[in-house]
């Protein structure tokens, strides 16, 4: 028979201590959402919400329609859920805040609605990232938003490709499920799913090659050497999914115009450290782990090198003797 990602998270939370139908039910809201927003880039090109909204978001960034939409579904469908204390969304410059307290709101949510937007009107792969912090007990909320990746409860993401896929971990290892259409569900597709320790790809911006720092070309030249191809899709859900399943790293180093990197800490480069690192692979920004990087805004930027074991190791050595 089959499990449903509903399913699976309740057996997964069986172990924990404290009531696992809250955290079930707090998923279920990104799973709602995430129908939502899958539905509506289905039937885009039909229904007239591909384009430009006219605005931009905090980052100065155009905003699609899809983008508001999603950003949206996804306020509507968490903030009913009584265990949420803040959402914290790559659309928004503040969090959102509900009057909650220290014992019922106990969770943070910090999410990308649609990443990849510029992919949006050319019908190529997009993607939803979440990442879920446990409220601290004493201090104000700002300091349960910011603390670093290692402190994440759960983290996962939504890919809107030829299927729509959903990955999570709660810290037990990753696991994938494929939509269902003909029933709606999430239904587990990819049990445990684990990084090839090497692969045969790398996938980055090459464009932006010649305001790279020392260490970045070197690094690439060497994988060309050992017979690495390449693969860029420019939605970091669908690169990171690539990755995962396939094996080898993904990069957006600093460049000139972003000497802080391009990748969001909070609702990009943490969750998808997370999910690596329970598959088995490594994240860096190209001198730490991504994870332990103390965040000092919720919209900061971070250099971002994520993969399997053998190449994270090769780019550590490499960017050592630079
Ligand atoms: P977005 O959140 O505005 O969609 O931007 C993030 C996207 C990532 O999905 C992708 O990895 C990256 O930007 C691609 O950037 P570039 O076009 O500079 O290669
Ligand atoms: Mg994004």
């Amino acid at each position: 028979m089959i499990t449903t990602v509903q399913q699976h998270i309740l057996e997964q939370q069986q172990d924990f201590s404290e009531a696992s139908g809250t955290f079930s039910w707090l998923l279920s809201g990104i799973t709602l959402a995430t129908k939502m927003i899958e539905a509506k880039i289905r039937s885009a090109g039909l229904t007239g919400v591909l384009g430009a909204y006219g605005s931009e978001n905090v980052q100065g960034e155009q905003q699609q329609k899809l983008d508001v939409y999603a950003n949206q579904a996804l306020l509507h469908c968490l903030g009913l859920r009584d265990s949420v204390a803040a959402l914290v969304s790559e659309e928004d410059e503040e969090p959102v805040t509900f009057d909650r307290s220290v014992k019922t709101g106990k969770y943070i949510i910090i999410f990308d609605p649609l990443d990849g937007s510029s992919n949006i009107d050319v019908n190529v792969n997009v993607g939803t990232i979440f990442s879920i912090h446990k409220r601290l007990q004493d201090g104000d909320l700002n300091a349960s938003i910011l603390q670093p990746g290692t402190r994440q409860v759960a983290a996962g993401y939504v890919v809107y490709g030829p299927s729509t896929v959903l990955v999570y971990t709660t810290g037990e290892g990753v696991h994938g499920f494929t939509l269902d259409p003909a029933i709606g569900a999430f239904v587990l597709s990819h049990e445990n799913m684990r990084m090839p320790d090497r692969g045969p790809y790398y996938s980055v911006n090459e464009a932006n090659a010649a305001s790279w720092p020392d260490g970045y070309a070197e690094y690439l030249a060497e994988l060309r050497g050992e017979g690495y191809s390449s693969r860029y899709i420019g939605s970091l859900v669908a690169d990171f999914h690539r990755t995962v399943l396939k094996g080898g790293v993904f990069l957006y180093p600093p460049t000139r115009k972003q000497p802080g990197g391009k990748l969001r800490l909070l609702y990009e480069a943490n969750p998808l450290a997370f999910l690596a690192e329970q598959a088995g692979g490594m994240a860096s920004n190209g001198t730490g782990r991504t994870l332990e990087i103390q965040p000092a805004g919720i919209h900061q930027r971070t250099p971002f090198m994520v993969g399997s074991r053998w190449e994270m190791e090769r780019f550590q050595a490499v960017m050592r003797e630079v």
